[in-house]
């Protein structure tokens, strides 16, 4: 039976090497390792040989088994390379030339700056809101003490659309709209970023839109310890850990007392053209909400109080990322823009 098994092995080993197709190589498998096939009768057969002889007999059968498996996988991976590269050399296809990379999308550096701002407000507990850029001049100037004849009602200034209506020049009017609808509940601190528009010629500085984030908070006993805290927190933040910050008294009508907020410049003052060599950068303004917009808004400036704060976006990413010309946002150029934010390649 021996010299059976060695004819048979390689009378397998040889047809398989010889297939010059899957299909064969299919047959050839059932005719030799089926159920009816050669080998596995021959196995079968074992039944009546000598007991003394069966061992031996039956670990070269299965190592003859285990020989012709092994042929029919290297045999059938050595067809279909084959195979791919009779395709690829006939539909001319060369898999050894480098890939064509694909162009992914990326955030925009501004929403990308925007998005830290929020978040940094959100984990304080803060939620977003906004609200239309065509707005009532009772809401973007009125309800937010800015009487007719001030200055910055001046049609120089703001687009008007009609004598009513304008493009808002800064988010506030949201934050009355939410705290109209939240009054008197307590505590109000939200945020509002969105697209806000002035009649400014256009500059390295200067766009006519640009886009904000304000902050609101309004609760029973909030002073301006809470407002400087939030933004010494949030300045460290955005910055650096070692960022400091400087208030510095100004006006605002929706706010009193009200503050121009700078911080400490990465030279320490020993000059760059970030700071001009003074050491510190004007980031925003910020204030305690003026008892007259509390009422506005609903609340009883005798038993509530709130601080604000208004950020501009362009500000912030050209401070953040050295990008000394604002009309480089709104050009599209995918040289600039590729160097920003997170995502893409
Ligand atoms: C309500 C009450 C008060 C928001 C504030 C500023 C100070 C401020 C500027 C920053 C640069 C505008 O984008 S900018 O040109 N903003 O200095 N904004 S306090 O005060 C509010 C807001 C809403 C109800």
């Amino acid at each position: 039976m021996q010299p059976d098994i060695d004819r048979l092995r390689e009378e397998a080993l040889a047809a398989v090497a010889a297939a010059v197709d899957i299909g064969q190589l299919d047959h050839l498998q059932v005719a030799y390792l089926g159920r009816k096939g050669r080998l596995t009768v021959i196995l079968r057969g074992l039944a009546d040989v000598p007991a003394a002889e069966r061992p031996s007999l039956g670990a070269m059968a299965n190592q003859a088994r285990a020989e012709i498996e092994s042929a029919l996988v290297r045999r059938r991976q050595e067809l279909a390379m084959e195979s791919d590269r009779r395709r690829q050399a006939a539909e001319g296809i060369d898999v050894t030339l480098p890939g064509v990379p694909r162009r992914v999308g990326r955030r925009h550096v501004l929403s990308a700056v925007r998005r830290e701002i929020e978040e940094f407000f959100l984990h304080l507990g803060f939620s977003i809101a906004e609200g239309p850029e065509v707005e009532l001049d009772h809401y973007n100037f009125e309800l937010l003490n800015i009487p007719r004849g001030h200055p910055a009602r001046e049609t120089q200034d703001t687009f008007y659309l009609t004598d009513e209506l304008l493009l808002r020049t800064h988010t506030s009017p949201t934050q009355i709209r939410v705290m109209q609808m939240l009054a008197p509940r307590l505590p109000v601190r939200v945020i509002s970023p969105g697209r806000v528009y002035r009649r400014d010629s256009v500059d390295a500085s200067h766009l006519p839109f640009f886009h904000q984030v304000e902050v609101l908070a309004v609760d029973r006993g909030i002073t301006f310890a809470d407002l400087k805290g939030t933004l010494e927190h949030f300045a460290r933040s955005f910055f650096s850990q070692g960022t400091r910050v400087r208030l510095r008294p100004s006006y605002f009508p929706f706010t009193e007392p009200s503050a121009e907020v700078d911080v400490s410049c990465m030279c320490e003052g020993r000059g760059c053209s970030a700071c001009g060599g003074k050491g510190w950068i004007e980031l925003l303004g910020a204030g305690m909400v003026h008892p007259r917009v509390l009422e506005a808004g609903g609340y009883d400036p005798e038993e509530v109080s709130g601080y604000a704060l208004g950020l501009g976006v362009e500000r912030a990413a050209m401070l953040y990322h050295g990008i000394n010309d604002i009309r480089l946002f709104g050009q599209n150029d995918v040289r600039f823009l590729d160097q920003f934010g997170e995502g893409g390649c």
